[in-house]
Order: structure tokens, then sequence, then C-alpha cells
């Protein structure tokens, strides 16, 4: 039991195959108790259903991560109901779906606002409010994608989203190292996930993958949980302001 006593909250569940429920449930087992965001009331009932299992102590609350008082409101209730927070998982993106079909150069001023807040900022929103409550430190997780580093056609504004994602993890991470707070991101090879359907050419890349990684396969969200439960843990307590690649070894080919 790697996270016996901890308390965590985590943003963006969506439905069974999100990142972030694979990471939640890797930490429920291990013993975390844990608190649930979700974005809009249409999934409410997906949040709901899946935490079912989970003990009466879990948390469900509504939070739109572009609003600063549904930001207050959902730390308010974790430190009246938890008294203080170990863990946060940010598993959060969006940007306009046209901003991701044409080219970078066509990003409008209003769709690169949109991905930056929700997808950048949110982190440094959450991180200043879950600080307060992390009396024995803490760590903070992020998912970032490597599109963030090279340029992967059509990822465009999300991409210097994640940028801004993993620069503020490196600025959090110092700001917060004094607190014993960590901040550390995991840049995931591609998932089969909401955030991915309906993406045009996700299963071409998912077979490049295949085709390119070291280890020739794709990355599987159990695997992700695990990486999740490792930067959760204390055997990663000496890391922070990291970005952790669980992509098979895609990143470190040249060619
Ligand atoms: O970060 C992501 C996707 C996040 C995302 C997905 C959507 C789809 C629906 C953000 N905003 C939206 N907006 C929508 O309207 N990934 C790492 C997955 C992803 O998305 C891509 C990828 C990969 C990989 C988009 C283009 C190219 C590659």
């Amino acid at each position: 039991m790697l996270l016996a006593g901890k308390h965590g909250l985590v943003f963006g569940v969506a439905n069974k195959r999100s990142i972030a429920w694979a990471i939640a449930q890797a930490w429920a087992r291990e013993g975390a108790t844990l608190a649930f965001t979700y974005q809009g009331e249409r999934l409410r009932e997906n949040v709901e259903d899946l935490v079912a299992a989970f003990g009466k102590d879990t948390l469900i609350l509504p939070c739109d991560v572009t609003k600063d008082e549904e930001i207050e409101q959902v730390f308010a209730q974790i430190g009246k109901s938890f008294g203080k927070l170990d863990l946060l998982l940010h598993s959060v993106a969006f940007a306009p779906r046209t901003a991701l079909e044409g080219a970078f150069v066509d990003t409008s001023r209003e769709a690169f606002k949109i991905a930056l807040d929700v997808s950048a900022y949110s982190l440094v929103a959450l991180a200043r409010q879950a600080a307060p409550l992390m009396l024995n430190g803490g760590s903070i997780v992020g998912m970032s994608y490597y599109g963030a580093r090279k340029v992967v056609p059509h990822y465009n504004v999300m991409g210097v989203a994640k940028a801004a994602l993993e620069a503020s993890t490196r600025y959090l991470a110092y700001d917060l190292g004094t607190k014993k707070i960590r901040v550390n991101c995991i840049s995931a090879g591609p998932v089969n996930t909401l955030a991915a359907r309906g993406i045009a050419g996700f299963g071409e890349m998912l077979k490049h993958y295949e085709e390119h990684a070291p280890l020739h396969r794709n990355v599987t969200a159990e695997e992700l949980g695990a990486t999740g439960l490792f930067l959760a843990s204390d055997g990663a307590a000496a890391i922070t302001g990291q970005v952790i690649y669980a992509d098979c070894g895609y990143q470190i080919m040249g060619m």
C-alpha cells in the first residue's frame, strides 16, 4: 500500500478509457482516498458510475478549470472533507477542433487563448489552490505529449499549450519545492481516449509508433497508471520539475 493515508484529487476523468481514470485506479489500489472533478453535467454520471466501486468517502465535484470560483469551491470542499491533500492529477486539455484541423499559422487569437487557458494555465491555478492543503508536501502530476517538443502535424496549438504546461511544471516545481511539493509531467505516447476520438489519422499514428518506437508497441493506459503511481509515491521523492516519457521509447529516435 504505497499511498496508504494519502488524499488525492483527480481532474480529467471523462470515461473508463481516460488516462486520468487509469492513474486514479492505480492510486486507489495503493490505498489513496480520492476526489474527482467532472467537467459539465453530461460527464457527471460517467464519473459517478466509475467511482461507485470506491468507498463512501470518495468525493465527486463539478469543476470547469477556466472558472476561478469553481476551482475555489473544489478546494474549499477538499479542505472540509479531507482536511489535507497529498496528490493532484491534472489530465485536462482542450483546443477548439478547428485549430487541430487546419494549419498552425491560421490559429485564431480566441483558439490560442482557449487552448492555453484550459490546458496550461489551469495547472498553475490548481497548484496555487492545492499548495496550502499539502501540509506534508505532495505530488502534482500533469499529462503532456511530444508535440510540446517537436512538430506533430495537426497537433498545432495544443503543442504550444503543452510546451507552456511543461515550462509551468518547472516553474511550479521551483516555487513549491520549499513546501516539499513535487511537480512533474508524464509525456504519454498516443492512447485511444475520448480526446483522440475523431482526430484524423490517429489510427495511422498508433501504427507509426508501433513501427518506430524501440519497444514496437503503444503504451497502455495501465502503464500510464503505473507511471502516475510512481510519481505519486516516495520512490519519486527526489524527482521534480521533470517530464517523464512513457512512450515506449519513441522520443529517443532521430529517424
Ligand atoms: O493532447 C491530446 C489531445 C487533446 C485534445 C483533443 C481534442 C479533440 C476534440 C484537445 N482538444 C481537443 N478538441 C476537440 O474538439 N493528445 C495528445 C492526443 C492527440 O491529439 C492530436 C494528436 C494526438 C496524439 C491531434 C492532432 C495530432 C495528434
